[in-house]
């Protein structure tokens, strides 16, 4: 008897190796496992639109040394039921059918309602023995973006701010013609790097005017391998100009002006593919999502130091008594939010 949660977890693994790389495609591992329990081969997928783990794990099985195993005799392991639609490419399970492996084993069901169940019952009609449901808690979390798409028809939402110790996300700043004062600086550059990580594993960066306006960011990300996040501004007033960096060509940038409802954004970024949002403020923005409701987790940063003076409050949210980290004397909180 082969010890399942092992190797799905090595398969978990191998998933996140695609991470930067295959949005709004969920990250998927495979391991190829003979009878005596030795993984024989491994793949993921590793571009949006290039071959999914499980072909990567049967091709690098047949040009490895060790291609003269029976597949009949092997399990093939899975963090997410193999596909069964032609999409960019063909699907799984035909090819693991047509391999003729002995048996499947699958983290988790595949939300996509293009297969959602219909690849465990092809390889099932197929007479392939097939066990669903191995460390499932955790196939959900890794792909916790893909699957809130394709349950919840809208992007995963992460709220991020960084505050002072006294609760202020700002200073109020001087501002003339002739000068504009930059913004106060609470991240450290190694925060400030986690913050581009995070930017690297969402799909959109959102913004209001405010931002834009006051601190002209350009939402790139620098400071992390991986891609620049779609940029999405609201602007109801139509205040930010098209110099401002947030137009760069660096990336897309979508902007909402007649309507900037957070339901309605939500569904439009839905119907663009967009499986993930985090937005960086302002105040005004992080406040009316916080009080709609829907957002999934919270990044919050408070800094060591005080700002000492009245400026730009931080919604008020009750913070847990544990920081996830402390990074340069900073409290990292993470917080989620109602399932
Ligand atoms: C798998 N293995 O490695 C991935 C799967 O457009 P396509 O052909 O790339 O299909 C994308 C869909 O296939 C995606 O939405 C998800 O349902 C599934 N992704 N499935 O068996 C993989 N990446
Ligand atoms: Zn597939």
């Amino acid at each position: 008897m082969l010890d399942y949660p092992k190797y799905i977890a090595r398969t978990l693994h191998l998933a996140r190796l695609g991470c930067y790389y295959v949005a709004p495609n969920p990250m998927v591992g495979a391991v190829l496992v003979n009878k005596d329990g030795n993984i024989i081969a491994e793949g993921w997928h590793k571009q949006f639109g290039g071959p999914h783990a499980e072909v990567e794990c049967v091709r690098n099985y047949e040009l490895g040394i060790k291609n003269y195993e029976k597949l009949e005799e092997c399990t093939l392991f899975v963090n997410l039921e193999p596909c069964s639609h032609y999409g960019k490419t063909p699907p799984c399970a035909k090819m693991i059918i047509e391999k003729g492996v002995g048996r499947v084993v699958v983290g988790l069901l595949d939300p996509n309602p293009l297969v959602a169940g219909k690849g465990v019952q092809m390889l099932r009609d197929a007479g392939i023995e097939v066990v669903v449901g191995v460390m499932e808690k955790e196939c959900r979390e890794l792909n916790k973006r893909f699957i809130c798409l394709h349950e919840k028809k809208r992007p995963y939402v992460i709220l991020k701010w960084a505050q002072t110790k006294d609760g202020y996300l700002d200073k109020f700043r001087v501002e003339s013609l002739e000068f504009r004062e930059g913004p106060l600086v609470i991240s450290t550059a190694w925060t400030k790097q986690l913050v581009h990580q995070m930017r690297a594993e969402n799909m959109a960066i959102l913004v209001g005017s405010g931002t834009a306006l006051a601190d002209n960011p350009g939402l790139k990300t620098t400071r992390w391998p991986g891609r620049n996040p779609i940029r999405v501004l609201l602007d109801r007033r139509g205040r930010v100009p098209m110099n401002s960096k947030i137009f760069s060509d660096d990336a897309e940038t979508i902007v909402y002006r007649d309507n900037t409802e957070w339901q309605y954004v939500l569904g439009d970024l839905a119907k663009r593919g967009i499986h993930s949002v985090m937005v960086e403020g302002g105040a005004e923005i992080l406040n009316m999502i916080i009080q709609d409701g829907t957002w999934d987790e919270m990044h919050i940063e408070v800094s060591d130091k005080a700002l000492g003076e009245e400026g730009v409050p931080a919604s008020k949210v009750s913070l847990p008594l544990q920081p996830k980290q402390i990074i340069d004397g900073h409290y990292i909180y993470e917080l989620r939010g109602r399932e």
